[in-house]
């Protein structure tokens, strides 16, 4: 009688508690990485580094081979990322200055909205680059709002834009970290402050010398974009940057590991100043920007182990990505040309970061998810435009036509059971000349930009007259068959503008 009745609760209180109860949400963490190529990591044929932890993720998942960003530029890829919009579609979205003010509209729908709605905690730590504070701008000295956390975060540990822009501090959800209110921060893109050194006027003063733009204030023995004075107690110091957002990711999954949560972590590595910590000079052999990806992989191993620490691994969608394509010398004298002995940061791909050639938004994307993604290759053409929509089903989120527009629910794509992908997307160049894939083919629009990008020495794939290329034989987009299929080049033409449209 004793052994029923006990039986017979433990079988009443085992009914209540899966009563009710919807399949486990997974957490996702979304590694969001900055500059970093087609052809960067060993998993995507980089012979000439080493990207294990990464590769981890690619052997452990499903690796892309026609992922993109929307964007060649970082700005408005993450501006797309977060709201399931193409950022050509509104002005003020291109390459944000340091003290801009916030260039996504709170009441629009986003991302970490979505995923806060399904209950999740959600975080943001590293690189924002999506501007702040009002229209006035930023209050550095006061509340910093609306930002991240007006948007659907429920953490934010981030830097204002990127770390060739002043000011350069860390911001905690509201507040700038460390600020000495008798030491007040201030920012100026237009003139210099008061006497403070500039990299123009005191190089004698820097330990990494800009090569091109970059003569500004000097933080840390390097030369920025834009002009600051105070906050010295707050400033950051460049080779701690990794440890310090790796730190603030690890710690943000410990936390909430009880609780589906959401990670937006957004390296500063590889963008430039490449300035890694003293544990990675050197061991590259390919100079600063091959050791600043040996810390990237280093912190994407670092989440890996947490994962793997505390259970999380089999429950936790991990996506790994890049916002924009490589760039050698992006304005310092870090010896990216002289040293790449020649690693291909863009694999096969023509054109670079800034370009509307492939290798401007065709990127690494790298997905896992132990027991409901199998690990192998996917050619399916998918867009960072679709993780609102597609994350979204995955969590159960209802998303109207007129939230995330551009955003399609690719969640199958994704996951790999579905080997196609999109029918087409739309990639954005530096100076806005758009191009439209569709299945095998890529038409970019007759642009009058700049064919070549002086500074960084990249082909912008801009031209006078359409240009037509089959990916399939041709992914270097080396023959334009524009003068050669008419009728395919009026169909493509005629879809980018109905989409444009739209
Ligand atoms: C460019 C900067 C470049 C980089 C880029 C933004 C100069 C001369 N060049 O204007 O160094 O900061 O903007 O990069 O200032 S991104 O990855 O954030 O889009
Ligand atoms: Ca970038």
């Amino acid at each position: 009688m004793k052994i029923k009745l006990t039986s017979f609760l433990l079988f009443f209180l085992t009914s209540l508690l899966s009563w009710g109860q919807t399949p486990p949400k997974p957490n996702i963490i979304l590694i969001y990485t900055d500059d970093l190529g087609y052809g960067d990591l060993s998993s995507y044929g980089a012979t000439k580094i080493k990207t294990p932890n990464i590769d981890r993720i690619a052997r452990e998942g499903l690796r892309f081979t026609n992922a993109h960003a929307t964007s060649a530029t970082c700005t408005p890829s993450r501006y797309s990322l977060l709201t399931g919009e193409y950022a050509w579609r509104k002005p003020g979205t291109g390459i944000a200055a340091g003290n801009a003010s916030l260039i996504i509209d709170p009441q629009q729908l986003t991302l970490p909205d979505v995923l806060q709605k399904a209950n999740y905690k959600t975080a943001v730590v590293g690189k924002w680059h999506l501007g702040l504070g009002p229209e006035s701008g930023p209050d550095w000295n006061g509340e910093i709002k609306p930002g991240p956390l007006e948007l659907g975060f429920n953490y934010a540990y981030i830097l204002p834009a990127t770390a060739d822009r002043v000011p350069c501090v860390y911001v905690e959800n509201h507040r700038i970290v460390n600020l000495n209110p008798k030491d007040p921060i201030q920012v100026s893109y237009t003139d210099p402050i008061g006497k403070e050194p500039t990299g123009k006027d005191n190089p004698e003063l820097l330990k990494l010398k800009p090569s091109h733009g970059h003569n500004q204030a000097i933080v840390n023995g390097v030369s920025r974009i834009g002009y600051m004075a105070g906050g010295k107690a707050a400033q950051w110091i460049d080779e701690d940057m990794a440890d310090v957002l790796t730190k603030k990711a690890v710690g943000f999954i410990t936390e909430n590991k009880a609780a589906p949560f959401f990670l937006y972590f957004a390296t500063h590595d590889i963008h430039v100043p490449r300035v890694p910590h003293s544990r990675f000079v050197g061991k590259s052999g390919l100079g600063l920007r091959g050791d600043a990806l040996l810390q990237l992989d280093w912190s994407t191993g670092e989440i890996l182990k947490i994962l793997d620490e505390l259970n999380l691994t089999q429950n936790t969608l991990v996506i790994f990505t890049s916002d924009n394509g490589p760039v050698l010398d992006d304005g310092y004298v870090d010896e990216a040309v002289e040293k790449l002995n020649n690693h291909q940061p863009a694999g096969p791909l023509r054109g670079g970061k800034y370009s509307a050639f492939e290798a401007g938004t065709r990127v690494p994307l790298l997905v896992r998810w132990p027991g409901q993604v199998q690990p192998g290759v996917s050619e399916a053409l998918v867009s960072q435009v679709d993780f609102l929509k597609s994350f979204a089903a995955l969590v159960g989120q209802p998303v109207t036509e007129e939230q995330a527009p551009d955003s399609f629910n690719q969640l199958d794509a994704l996951l790999g059971k579905n080997k196609l992908g999109r029918k087409y997307l739309i990639e954005q160049s530096l100076n806005n000349t758009l191009c439209l894939i569709q299945g095998n083919w890529k038409y970019i629009e007759p642009s009058d930009g700049p064919k070549i990008n002086k500074n960084t020495q990249t082909e912008l794939g801009n031209d006078p007259t359409p240009q037509l290329y089959n990916l399939q034989p041709d992914i270097g987009e080396k023959k334009n068959l524009a003068a050669t299929n008419p009728a395919k080049l009026k169909e493509l033409a005629t879809l980018l503008n109905l989409i444009k449209r739209k």
